[in-house]
């Protein structure tokens, strides 16, 4: 197995990287070594191919060209680069937030079959927020307006979203005494593609600053948006247990896998897996019957809510597919690596496609919308039991994992007896020393789950209360952190705390959209403090990203005021100017900065480091050098 100990450091991913080995599978591992030596320019961030007067690069050593054909230099190059990916990210979460709301514009004109208004009560607080009128309504007149409401956030002309409403006031007038307070969610991400067009915007500080309110628009817009109307359609997770890795899917059972990050789809999935003459007709083939498991976010969305097992995060997904157990993978979008359906070939999964936006090779494209959606389920469900006669031979390699998941603000707080105040005592008497929010992405780059792994073991036994999303909340539950037995590897303060509670060190708080989980908890927590969230013994890490969404969400951390390590570093190298903004300047404007320490035990010291001065600031007891 010492071969692929550098790859990952889970089990079921070894044995199965060694099947896909005998299987002649080519995996996202090899792929990547296959492009190294990656292009230096791209991972400086100096190549620029924004208009056909290009491509163009910008020499590191000053020895070759220090401008683009237009006379664009390194500075403006790596901040209109990194600008684009901050606007991609943000548009990916905004569009699933808009996605979501036009479910529940559906829900209320009646036109949603299977769909239904689960969270009545927090509907009614989102409606009061948006300032619709609730008196003389019925549910389906509420959803409706409260879904034209959060359509203007969209795009119409607003000075401000109105979810910015709920960050701290000290927040909120740092942002609009900088200009980038968000005024709506798709101007910022269309703005953000015009400055960076050529010949636009070439201030590499006003690009940034642009930057920054784009991902406001997505942490306090689109993101924000899609994690409220997913409970209000869906439920507000409650902690509830789960399994998760390979040894979740069942060698008798039809094993169905959701993948990608929409619950709209998945949750019409669950629905009809739960139907009994579905069950009955598995029976029928020769199967015990038919098994739900989830894949990246959209699993982590039915984990959080129905207790739904977790098969494996981003980098495991194509070795899913090579248990061959696998007899149906219904993918909606983002984070769905184009290899799957080649991997799938080699076996008899059947891969489905189902958003009107994300296609894939090798997938049948068979689109959901809320008007057919139960029925679609229903289809698909049964062609999955269908599919189960023609399995090869199944290999499960490991036994799954418990885990707690449901972590919801509502759900952290009830844990805590209804009110934050015994997470706030137990800050300030330094039982816990702070709070991480560890999130993000696997990526062939670091080993897979070691970055998260090892940064959260160290956070934990050092009194840091982490919460986590994502495919690092995966990883942390595989390695065994997400039940009360974890409390072993907590430090003492933690451990009483937690024990008390009843809880894990490690709260799974959702998705890849729930970061915004987090950021609520955050304003709880600065609200009873009276203080910004800047203040607080808080900070963000995210030891394993790839995606443009994690650019957006580090920048709208940082720019809410919460200090984030990364782990791969992002392509701004070639700019000291962008580096030293980023990583020092923004603390004078905004409080925050970002910080990249690929040694997840380094980044755990400077997280730690940080919660002690900000500890110090507070007037807490703080901890020495
Ligand atoms: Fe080259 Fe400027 Fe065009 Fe970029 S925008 S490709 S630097 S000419
Ligand atoms: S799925 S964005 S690999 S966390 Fe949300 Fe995982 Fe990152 Fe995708």
């Amino acid at each position: 197995m010492k071969k692929y100990e550098n790859l990952t450091i889970t089990e079921d991913g070894q044995l199965m990287l060694k099947k896909a080995e005998r299987d002649q599978i080519e995996t996202v591992w090899e792929r990547y070594q296959k492009q190294l030596p990656q292009c230096g320019y791209c991972e400086m961030g100096l190549s620029c191919r924004i208009c056909n007067m290009g491509p163009c690069r910008v020499d590191p050593f000053g020895e070759g060209p220090q401008q683009g054909v237009c006379g664009a230099d390194a500075d403006i190059i790596v901040a209109r680069n990194i600008g684009r990916m901050i606007a991609v990210g943000a548009a990916a979460h905004s569009d699933h937030g808009r996605d979501l709301v036009e479910v529940l514009a559906a829900v209320g004109e009646n036109k949603a079959p299977g769909y239904s208004i689960k969270e009545p009560e927090k509907m009614k607080a989102l409606a009061a927020e948006y300032g619709v009128e609730c008196r003389d309504k019925d549910i389906l007149q509420i959803a409706a307006g409260l879904a034209r409401a959060m359509q203007e956030d969209y795009g119409t002309r607003k000075k401000e979203l109105t979810l910015t409403k709920r960050a701290p006031e000290k927040r909120q007038e740092i942002w609009r005494k900088l200009g980038v307070m968000p005024r709506g969610i798709d101007r910022e991400t269309s703005e953000m593609m015009h400055r960076t067009h050529m010949g636009v915007d070439n201030g590499w500080q006003s690009l940034l600053l642009h930057g920054i309110r784009n991902a406001l628009s997505d942490g306090w817009g689109g993101s924000l948006i899609a994690t409220e109307v997913s409970d209000i359609l869906f439920g507000i997770p409650k902690p509830s247990m789960t399994s998760v890795n390979t040894g979740v899917l069942r060698e008798k059972e039809v094993n169905i896998l959701v993948h990608g990050h929409n619950p709209v789809v998945s949750e019409m999935i669950l629905l009809a897996c739960q139907d009994p003459d579905m069950t009955a007709l598995a029976k029928s083939k020769g199967a015990e019957g038919i098994h739900l498991s989830g894949l990246c976010c959209t699993g982590n969305e039915l984990l959080m809510r129905h207790g739904v097992p977790m098969a494996g995060n981003h980098l495991m997904t194509e070795l899913i597919i090579a248990t061959g157990a696998a007899d149906m993978i219904l993918a909606d979008y983002q984070c769905i690596m184009p290899s799957l359906g080649t991997v799938a070939a080699c076996y008899h999964t059947k891969m489905i496609s189902t958003s009107d936006k994300a296609r894939f090779p090798g997938m049948e494209h068979r689109e959901f919308h809320p008007e057919n959606a139960a029925d679609l389920a229903g289809e698909l469900v049964k062609e999955a039991v269908e599919n189960f006669s023609r399995r090869g031979k199944v290999y499960i390699p490991v036994e799954p994992v418990p885990a707690l998941g449901g972590f919801s603000v509502e759900a952290i707080v009830a844990a805590l007896g209804g009110t934050p105040a015994p997470l706030l005592e137990a800050l300030k008497e330094g039982k816990i020393r702070g709070a991480a929010g560890v999130v993000g992405c696997n990526n062939p780059k670091i080993t897979h789950d070691q970055g998260h792994v090892s940064l959260v073991k160290k956070l934990i036994a050092n009194d840091i209360l982490v919460v986590d999303t994502g495919c690092a909340a995966v990883a942390t539950a595989k390695a065994g952190f997400k039940v009360t037995e974890a409390l072993q590897y907590a430090g003492p303060g933690l451990k009483e705390i937690c024990g008390a509670l009843q809880i894990p060190p490690v709260l799974h708080m959702g998705s890849c959209v729930d970061n915004v989980r987090i950021l609520m908890l955050a304003c709880a927590l600065a609200d009873a403090l009276d203080t910004d969230i800047s203040d607080l013994p808080m900070a963000g890490a995210a030891p394993e990203w790839y995606s443009e969404k994690a650019v957006s969400i580090g920048a709208y951390f940082v720019a809410s005021g919460v200090y984030t390590v990364l782990g791969p570093m992002p392509p701004i190298t070639g700019s000291m100017n962008v580096v030293k903004l980023l990583t020092e300047g923004l603390e004078d404007v905004i409080g925050a900065t970002f910080a990249v320490e690929p040694d997840p035990e380094k980044a755990a010291d400077l997280i730690c480091r940080h919660i002690e001065k900000k500890r110090k600031t507070l007037g807490l007891k703080h901890r020495k050098e």
